[in-house]
C-alpha cells in the first residue's frame, strides 16, 4: 500500500513537473544581451516586449573563376545564394536589457552585435572571409553583426563553450530559428528538433585566403570557409500560432 502511494505521488509530481515545463515553454523569451541570429526562410523571430529584431544583409561576391559555393542538401537560409555569390541575412537584437533571462550554459554560437560586447559568459572570435578580388561587388545593408564590410568580410561571433549539448535550453519556439553549431553536435533546445546544416563560401582562390581568431562556430577555414548551423523547428505548434 505504501509502495502504491509512493508511486502515485511520483506520478503526480512528474505530471506537475511536465505542466510547469509546458508553461515555461509558452512563456520563454529571448535571453538578455545584444546579439544576432542567421535569418531563416520564415523570417526573424517574433518581436517581444522591449525590442524588435533589426534586419540586415551582407552580399558576398565569392570566387568568380569556376565558382563553387556549396551547401547542405537541406538549407533554410533566407534570400539568395548560388555558386558564384551569396547573401547572409541577419536578425539582430540590439537592445541589451530586455528580460532577466540569461543565455544558459551549452555549446552554441551567435553573431556579436555591432559595437557591443558579447552577452555575459560568451567568448568572442572572428572569421575573415576572403571574397572575390576582381571587380568585387560586395555590398551591405541594414543592421549587421560587428565586423568589417569592405571588399572582404570580417564577422564577429559569440560562443558558449563550456556547457553540455544534451541539456535542453529554453527559447521561444513560435518559429524556426538558427543558432551556430559549436563542438561536434547541435545544442538541444526544449520543444524543438535540431538539424545540422552547412554553407561553404568559395573564397578567393588567390592567397592570402581566410583567417580566424578566438571562439567561432564549428567550421572549416582554409582555402574556403565552411560554417555549420543548427536549424530548430517546433516539435508541435501552439494553438494560437501565427504560422
Ligand atoms: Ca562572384
Ligand atoms: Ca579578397
Ligand atoms: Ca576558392
Ligand atoms: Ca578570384
Amino acid at each position: 500500500m505504501k509502495c502504491l502511494l509512493v508511486a502515485l505521488c511520483l506520478a503526480a509530481s512528474s505530471y506537475a513537473y511536465k505542466l510547469d515545463l509546458d508553461i515555461d515553454l509558452e512563456n520563454a523569451v529571448w535571453p538578455k544581451g545584444a546579439y544576432g541570429l542567421t535569418k531563416p526562410e520564415f523570417g526573424c523571430p517574433e518581436p517581444e516586449e522591449g525590442f524588435t529584431w533589426r534586419e540586415g544583409m551582407r552580399f558576398h561576391d565569392t570566387e568568380d573563376s569556376f565558382p563553387d559555393n556549396q551547401w547542405s542538401d537541406i538549407l533554410h537560409f533566407y534570400g539568395n545564394y548560388g555558386k558564384n555569390n551569396m547573401e547572409q541575412h541577419f536578425c539582430m537584437k540590439t537592445t541589451d536589457q530586455t528580460s532577466d533571462y540569461a543565455w544558459p550554459q551549452g555549446q552554441y554560437c551567435l553573431f556579436r552585435a555591432s559595437n557591443q560586447a558579447c552577452p555575459a559568459g560568451f567568448r568572442d572570435g572572428w572569421i575573415k572571409f576572403d571574397d572575390e578580388d576582381s571587380f568585387n561587388s560586395n555590398h551591405v545593408s541594414g543592421e549587421v553583426p560587428h565586423g568589417t564590410y569592405d571588399h572582404n568580410t570580417l564577422i564577429w561571433y559569440c560562443c558558449k563553450t563550456q556547457g553540455f549539448h544534451d541539456v535542453p535550453m529554453q527559447l521561444p519556439r513560435h518559429k524556426p530559428f538558427y543558432l551556430f553549431k559549436h563542438g561536434d553536435r547541435c545544442q538541444q533546445v526544449a520543444g524543438m528538433h535540431e538539424n545540422e546544416e552547412w554553407f561553404q563560401w568559395d573564397s578567393e582562390d588567390t592567397p592570402p585566403g581566410n583567417e580566424y581568431a578566438g571562439s567561432v562556430p564549428t567550421s572549416v577555414i582554409g582555402q574556403n570557409v565552411r560554417i555549420y548551423y543548427c536549424y530548430y523547428t517546433p516539435k508541435f505548434r501552439r494553438p494560437d500560432s501565427r504560422q
